[in-house]
This record gives C-alpha cells, structure tokens and sequence, in this order.
C-alpha cells in the first residue's frame, strides 16, 4: 500500500480514537514526535528530582522528610514508566540518557530554578505539580497507547503530590510571620516560571497542530495554561497569598482570569541552557551516571549470568 495510504488510513484509526500500539504502522513524523515529547518528559522527572533532593535532608520533621523522600521516589518511577514507554518506539534508554547527559535534549524549563527555602517544597508540589496534572491528565487519552498507560498511574500519584505541596504552604500561611513572608515568596518566585511550563504561546508553538491532529496533544499550550490560571487564582485565596501579576483579574465576559504577559525572553532563555541552575543540574545528572556505572555494570554481569544457566 503507498504510504499516502497508510497515512490515511492512520489518520482514520486516530480519528475513532484507536490507540496506536508499538508494532503498528505509523508515519516516521508521528515516531518522532512521540519519541521526542515522552524522552523529553521522562528526563524532566529525572531532573524534576533534583530541585526537592535538595531539601529531604532538610525538612523541617521526620514525617515531612518521609512525605518529600517518597515523592521524589514517585519522580524516579514515573521517569522509568516513560523511558519504558519511549523505548517501544525504538530508541534505548541508553541512548536517551546520553542525549539528555551531553546536552542534546530538552526537559522541563521549570527545574532550572532553585529551590531557596522550605516553602518552596510547597510552591513546587502546588504550582508545579499543579501544572504538571493539568497537562497529564489531557494525556492520558493521548494516542500512543503505552504513553496514555504510563499516565494514568502517573496522574494518579501527581495529584498527591499536588495535595501535599498545597498543604505545607497552608501550614505557613496560618505561621509567624516570617512563615507567612516565606510562603508568598515561595509564590512570587515560582510562579510565572510555572506558566511557562506548558510551552510557548499557541502562535510559536511549532508542534501543537499536527500533535493535535494526532491527538497526541488534546489542547493547546495557551489553553492549558488559561486553565491552570483559572483554578490558581481561586485556590491562592484560600491561602490569604497573592500572585505576583497585578494584570490578574476575573473577566466576566470571558470568563477567565486575564493576566500579564509572560517574560517568552527568560523562557527561551532557560530552554537554550542559560536558566539559573541548568549547569548545576546537568553536572548533578553527569555525576550520578558516572557514579552508577558499577550498579549498571554489575546488573549486567547477572543478567548475562542467569541467561549462561538457562542455556
Ligand atoms: N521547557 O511546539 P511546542 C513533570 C520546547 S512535568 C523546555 O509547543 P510541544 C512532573 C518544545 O520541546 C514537566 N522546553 O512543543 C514533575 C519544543 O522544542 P523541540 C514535564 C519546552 O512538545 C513535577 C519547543 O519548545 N512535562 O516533570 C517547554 O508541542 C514536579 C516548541 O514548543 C511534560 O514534558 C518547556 N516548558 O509542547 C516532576 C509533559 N515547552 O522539542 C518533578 C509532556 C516547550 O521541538 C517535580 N510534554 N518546549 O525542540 C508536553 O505536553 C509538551 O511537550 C509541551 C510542549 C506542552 C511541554
């Protein structure tokens, strides 16, 4: 069958909403940008751990730390489902580490930040997490079968995590003053990054339409990104914080919150490696590969082990 054809007739499949599985046809455009979007996102929880790593020896009690180490483990799993889950398109997982540990490969703008206080665990599980369900949960009906699995589960503990975040910051909100101080700077700081996170505004997104045509995006970066801004706008009021946009304001006749324009020049800033802490964290990832060759190495040794007994 030509391939115009077969594009076709995948266009159709996708259309009924039939999951599209490893070992099916697909367009090499379609392999690619799948392959690009879950490496891409299975390195920004790989990365992701980073910026919470920093604070599980310092959480204020034991519970906290059990709370914070737990979910930067949640991080580690959900970056294994999605290397999995890229792997059945056709690259190794060795591969994609060594696209992300020599600088090849993108991962989420956010975590180039630093995380500069305790209430910044919160600001993270609350605006990061927070931001990072909105966008999962459209992908948990996207059209790559393994994907749309890898997510469900993920989605799944992120709304914990989202929960947990949102709760320390009640906690110094209700504090001393120097807690209440802390949690709005948390917020200041953390949240016109956090905008950023669901990618360029519609008209220089160069991806969206076609992933969106194959249903591997649902919305569209801005729309996601107006939804995110409509519920935090609600919930920082239970708080008694503010977000730092004084452009920020309920439209009736819109019925969304308006806000300010985003600083695209710091994003496209952070994306090209030039962020606060991008050295920082690519030279943490480095170190842990470096370090961890013997685990891999002897993993290897008793896989090749256990095969010469069967054999
Ligand atoms: N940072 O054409 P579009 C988490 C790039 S959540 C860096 O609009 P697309 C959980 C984009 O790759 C965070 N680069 O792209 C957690 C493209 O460049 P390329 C991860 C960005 O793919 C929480 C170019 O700009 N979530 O980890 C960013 O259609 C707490 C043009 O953009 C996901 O990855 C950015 N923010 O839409 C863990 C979700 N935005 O590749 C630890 C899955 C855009 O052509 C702690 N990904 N770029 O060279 C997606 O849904 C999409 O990839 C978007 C971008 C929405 C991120």
């Amino acid at each position: 069958m030509a391939t115009t054809d077969m594009g076709e007739l995948f266009q159709q499949k996708i259309d009924k909403e039939i999951k599209i599985e490893p070992r099916d046809w697909m367009p090499d455009a379609y392999r690619k940008t799948n392959l690009r979007q879950i490496s891409q996102h299975a390195h920004s929880e790989i990365v992701g751990m980073l910026p919470e790593g920093n604070w599980i020896s310092r959480a204020p009690t034991l519970k906290r730390k059990a709370i914070l180490l737990a979910k930067v483990q949640d991080e580690a799993g959900h970056g294994l489902y999605l290397y999995s889950a890229a792997e059945t398109l056709g690259m190794s997982r060795d591969q994609m580490v060594a696209d992300l540990n020599n600088g090849k490969a993108k991962y989420s703008s956010i975590f180039n930040y630093p995380t500069l206080t305790w209430a910044d665990m919160g600001a993270v599980g609350w605006l990061v997490d927070g931001a990072a369900i909105l966008n999962q949960v459209m992908l948990c009906r996207t059209s790559y079968g393994p994907y749309a699995r890898a997510m469900v589960r993920i989605c799944k503990e992120e709304s914990f995590h989202q929960r947990q975040g949102f709760e320390i910051l009640l906690v110094l909100s209700k504090g001393s003053a120097a807690q209440k101080a802390m949690c709005q700077d948390a917020i200041n700081r953390w949240w016109w990054p956090s905008l950023m996170m669901f990618g360029p505004k519609d008209s220089e997104s160069t991806n969206s339409d076609q992933s969106i045509q194959w249903k591997i995006k649902r919305k569209t970066n801005d729309e996601l990104r107006q939804q995110f801004i409509d519920m935090i706008a609600e919930q920082v009021k239970i708080l008694g914080m503010t977000l730092p946009d004084d452009k920020l304001q309920w439209n009736p006749e819109r019925k969304h919150y308006d806000f300010g324009e985003i600083n695209w020049e710091e994003f496209w800033n952070v994306v090209k490696g030039n962020g606060p802490c991008n050295k920082q964290r690519l030279d943490a990832r480095r170190k842990a590969h470096e370090e961890g060759a013997w685990v891999r190495e002897a993993a290897k040794a008793h896989a090749a082990k256990r095969l010469a007994k069967v054999a």
